[in-house]
């Protein structure tokens, strides 16, 4: 047997005869950019079996790509993520500078104030559409910090 075929065994064997169960809370969209816009939600999965986002989509931009802000050598670059692990029993938040999603080409619709839906698709899970508000990035950013360091 190949050690790719083993670790596959391997892999299958965590968490897939459970059944996830997600939730998805505080979407938020930052202000747009130079054409694009960071977006971030919470997602828990409170069953016993894992999941996985697959796809993220809004009728308010072209596009939305999951990301994810890596610093390497003092330098920011974003990683074209295909898919985000959703454990079971662990919570993955999204948040700006780290793992987020990103609205390519946001419409004249995404101004400061605006709500607008997004679907998020799932590997095992039925799609979760949730509302989205649009906020500045600095508060977004600014809030998402405190809840990481719990309030200092
Ligand atoms: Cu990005």
């Amino acid at each position: 047997m190949s050690i790719l075929a083993l670790l596959g065994l391997v892999l299958a064997a965590c968490g897939t005869s459970g059944v996830p169960a997600l939730t998805v809370s505080g979407a938020q969209a930052a202000v747009p950019l130079a054409g694009s816009s960071q977006l971030v939600v919470q997602i828990d999965n409170d069953g016993d079996g894992d999941d996985r986002l697959v796809a993220v989509d809004t009728d308010a931009a072209i596009g939305i790509e999951l990301h994810e802000t890596r610093i390497e050598d003092g330098i920011a670059t974003m990683v074209d993520l295909d898919e985000v692990a959703l454990p079971a029993g662990e919570t993955v938040r999204f948040r700006p500078g780290g793992l987020h999603l990103m609205m390519i080409g946001p419409d004249d619709e995404v101004v400061l104030g605006a709500r607008f839906p997004v679907t998020l698709r799932f590997e095992r899970s039925d799609p979760i559409t949730v509302t989205a508000e649009v906020r500045d990035l600095l508060d977004l950013a600014e809030d998402s910090f405190d809840a990481d360091a719990g309030g200092s």
